[in-house]
C-alpha cells in the first residue's frame, strides 16, 4: 500500500540499478505488468515518483477477459515524466499571479489601517474566496496582527499566508491506494473540467509506481470521449474497457469485474459530464455508483470530483451538488495554470471541505501535483 503524500519527502534512497535519473525514458512495455507483490514503500508523490526512473520492463501481457478489453495501441509520447518541484511552484505562481498580485498589492503600502483591511476584503472577494472565507480570513488576520503586534504590511502579509495555510490545511490529504483490491475510483465532473486529462495523468503516476491500472470509458455517449481515454490508455500502456454506445453503468460494472479477475490494483471510471437532454446526469452517476457496489461490495473507494479552477464560485456550487448526490471523497482542481483565481479553495475549505488530492497546473503528464496548503497560500500571495 502506498499514499500520495503532499508533504515534501526526503530524497529517495539511491536506486540500486537504475538508468540515469535525470530524464528517464518511458518504459517500452506494451502493457503494464501485473503487480505480483506489494509495491515498494513510496516516500511520496514527489520524492517517490518525480524524477524516478521508469519501472523495469516486465513484458507480461494480461490474460484475455470475458468482457471486451482493448489492448491499447502504444503511442510514443514526448513528455518527460518528472519536473522539479521548483518548476511546479513557478507554474502555479504564474497561474495565480493575476489573483495573487491583486492580493499582494494590498501590502505594498506603508501602514496597517482600516483601508488596508478594506482593500484586502475586496481582493479576496475578487479572487473567488467567497463571503464566508473572506470574513473568516479578515477576522483571523486581525487577531494574528494583534497577537504578533505586527506593525508593517510585509509582516501582515506573512500572517495572511499563515491564516490561509491554516484554513486550507484540512483539504490536504493523500490519496491512498492498496487497501482494497482493486481500489475503485469513479471520476465525475462537468464537461471540460479536465476529468479525462486528469485520469491520464494520474494513471501515468500509478503505472510508474508499478500499479496495474484498468480504465473504464463510462462516458459512452460521445465517441470522442472514449477515443480520448483510449489515447491516454495507450500512452500509459494500460488496459481499457470501452463499449460503443453502451450503458455507462454496465461498462463500469464490467470493468470492476475484469479488474478483480485480473488482479488489478486500480480501476478508474471516466464518466460523462453532460448527457443527452432527456437523461439526468446525477441520476446516471448515482446509478453507476450503485452498480459498482454490486461488482465489489466495498467499492467505490474514491469518488473524485474534477473541478476547473477557473470557474470561481461556480466550482463551489459544483462541489456541493456532486457531494450531495454522490458523497465525494476527494477533489482534483484543474487549470490553476491559467487565469484561475485560486481563492475558490478557501471557499471550499470553509463551506464544503472535501479533500483536494491533486491540483492540475497544465496539460502535460507531469502537470498534476499533490496539494500542499502552505505552498498554495504562498503561491496565492506570490
Ligand atoms: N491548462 C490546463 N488545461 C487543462 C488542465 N486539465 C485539463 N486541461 C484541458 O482542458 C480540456 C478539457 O479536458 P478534458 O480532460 O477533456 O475534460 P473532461 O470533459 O472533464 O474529460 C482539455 O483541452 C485539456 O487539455 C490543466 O490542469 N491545465
Ligand atoms: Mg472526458
Amino acid at each position: 500500500m502506498f499514499s500520495f503524500f503532499k508533504k515534501k519527502a526526503p530524497p529517495p534512497p539511491a536506486p540500486p540499478q537504475e538508468s540515469p535519473a535525470a530524464a528517464p525514458a518511458a518504459p517500452e512495455v506494451p502493457v503494464v505488468p501485473p503487480a505480483t507483490e506489494a509495491p515498494p514503500a513510496r516516500s511520496g508523490w514527489l520524492g517517490g515518483l518525480f524524477g524516478k526512473s521508469a519501472p523495469a520492463p516486465v513484458p507480461a501481457p494480461a490474460a484475455p477477459a470475458e468482457v471486451s478489453v482493448d489492448q491499447p495501441e502504444v503511442e510514443e509520447t514526448t513528455e518527460k515524466p518528472g519536473a522539479p518541484r521548483a518548476g511546479w511552484m513557478e507554474r502555479l505562481k504564474q497561474g495565480l499571479r493575476k489573483t495573487g498580485s491583486g492580493i499582494a498589492q494590498v501590502f505594498t503600502g506603508t501602514k496597517i489601517d482600516e483601508d488596508l483591511y478594506e482593500q484586502l476584503e475586496e481582493a479576496l472577494l475578487m479572487a473567488d474566496a467567497g463571503v464566508k472565507a473572506t470574513e473568516h480570513l479578515l477576522k483571523d488576520l486581525r487577531r494574528r496582527v494583534k497577537e504578533a503586534k505586527a506593525t508593517d504590511p510585509a509582516a501582515v502579509k506573512a500572517l495572511l499566508v499563515d491564516a490561509i495555510a491554516e484554513l486550507l490545511a484540512p483539504l490536504e490529504k493523500p490519496l491512498s491506494i492498496g487497501e482494497a483490491s482493486p481500489t475503485v475510483m469513479m471520476v465525475v465532473g462537468v464537461n471540460g473540467a479536465g476529468k479525462t486529462t486528469s485520469i491520464g495523468k494520474l494513471t501515468r503516476h500509478l503505472a510508474d509506481a508499478e500499479q496495474r491500472v484498468l480504465l473504464a470509458a463510462a462516458d459512452t455517449f460521445r465517441a470522442a470521449a472514449r477515443e480520448q481515454l483510449a489515447v491516454w490508455a495507450g500512452r500509459n500502456r494500460v488496459e481499457i474497457v470501452s463499449q460503443e454506445g453502451g450503458d455507462p453503468a454496465a461498462v463500469t460494472y464490467d470493468a470492476v469485474v475484469a479488474g478483480r479477475a485480473r488482479g488489478c490494483d486500480v480501476v478508474i471510471a471516466d464518466t460523462a459530464g453532460r448527457l443527452p437532454t432527456q437523461l439526468h446526469l446525477m441520476e446516471e452517476l448515482k446509478k453507476i455508483r450503485r452498480v459498482i457496489t454490486k461488482a465489489q461490495a466495498d467499492a467505490p473507494h474514491e469518488v473524485l470530483l474534477v473541478v476547473d479552477g477557473n470557474t470561481g464560485q461556480n466550482a463551489l456550487a459544483q462541489v456541493k451538488a456532486f457531494d450531495e448526490a454522490l458523497q465525494l471523497t476527494g477533489l482534483i482542481v484543474t487549470k490553476l495554470d491559467g487565469t484561475a483565481k485560486g481563492g475558490v479553495l478557501a471557499a471550499i475549505a470553509r463551506e464544503r471541505p472535501v479533500p483536494v488530492y491533486f491540483i492540475g497546473v497544465g496539460e502535460k503528464l507531469e502537470d498534476l501535483e499533490t496539494f500542499d496548503a502552505r505552498e498554495f497560500a504562498q503561491a496565492l500571495l506570490g
